[in-house]
């Protein structure tokens, strides 16, 4: 399981208005109004309760913080708990928290307690990152590259599927390209024999996953994967639009699933 880093979340505000530009650029909506046509909800002004963990590796530096300013960017009215872990949580709900968001090594969660509703981080990251890819306005066909099936990317591909795309898979891990292919009908690509795409969705933990010969001139590559997906050096030869944050737009697609 990787782990974000403090490093990795250094400035997430400038991040995110970043990442903001290049999804408005890429589908003509901002983060927000993806999330809105997504899941038909909007915030107003929810009362959001952070919760530091101290379990496994513990607390992250920067983490608390950084959802802080997360949840501000999307209208939330948010508070990070003086306590961590149990009595965090307590001090949370005791301060009106409508919604409480907490993580430990492996779970990422937004548990919504006045309807119940419960998102994971993974699948949420792994569904927006690919409807952003799928409202990509200069899409040459419905033709769309998933690289990488685990926890992010199946979610994803399943939610490329849905809406009618035709989905190429591809993960080194066998099983898991065979469940791509059996419950999805992702079709797997041939290493040997790539094609060019103008959609790409990568979901790993690895670097330079994206070989040269799929990349279009202009094509979108929408990423939560870290590190990054692809060199600067075919970013810009390629002139890629590159959707890529490590913490927000997951985050804002957990917290309007919930609403
Ligand atoms: P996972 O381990 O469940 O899945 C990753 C998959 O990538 C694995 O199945 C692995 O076999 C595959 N893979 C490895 N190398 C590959 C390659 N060269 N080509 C194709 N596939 C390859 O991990 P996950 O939980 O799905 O997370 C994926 C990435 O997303 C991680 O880097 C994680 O930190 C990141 N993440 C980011 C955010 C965010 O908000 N930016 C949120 C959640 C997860
Ligand atoms: O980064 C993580 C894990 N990768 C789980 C998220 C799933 N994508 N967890 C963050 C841990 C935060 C820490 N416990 C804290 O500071 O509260």
């Amino acid at each position: 399981m990787a782990l974000l880093t403090p490093n990795d979340l250094i400035n997430i505000n400038r991040q995110l208005q970043e990442a903001d530009s290049v999804v408005q650029k890429v589908t003509g909506l901002d983060i927000k109004d993806v999330c809105q046509a997504l899941y038909g909800t909007s915030p107003l002004s929810e009362k959001v309760g952070i919760v530091p963990v101290t379990s496994g590796n513990g607390i992250i530096g920067n983490f608390s913080a950084s959802l802080h300013a997360i949840t501000q960017y999307f209208g939330f009215d948010s508070f990070v708990t003086d306590m961590p872990d149990v009595s965090g949580y307590y001090e949370a709900v005791q301060n009106g928290a409508e919604i409480i968001l907490m993580a430990d090594d492996h779970t990422f969660l937004a548990h919504n307690i006045k309807n119940g509703k419960m998102a994971n981080n993974q699948p949420c990251t792994g569904v927006i990152y690919a409807e952003i890819a799928s409202r990509y306005l200069k899409a040459d066909s419905k033709d769309v590259l998933v690289m990488g099936l685990g926890k992010v990317g199946f979610p994803g591909a399943a939610q490329l599927v849905q809406k009618g795309f035709r989905v190429y898979g591809y993960d080194p891990d066998a099983r898991l390209l065979k469940r791509a292919v059996s419950d999805l009908g992702v079709i797997p690509l041939d290493p040997a024999n790539p094609k060019k795409f103008s959609t790409i969705f990568e979901a790993t933990p690895c670097a330079n996953t994206i070989p040269e010969a799929v990349l279009s001139e202009n094509c979108v590559l929408s990423t939560p994967g870290i590190p990054c997906a692809i060199s600067e050096e075919l970013r810009k030869k390629y002139d890629v639009q590159l959707v890529a944050e490590p913490l927000g737009i997951g985050t804002a697609s957990m917290l309007y699933s919930v609403l």
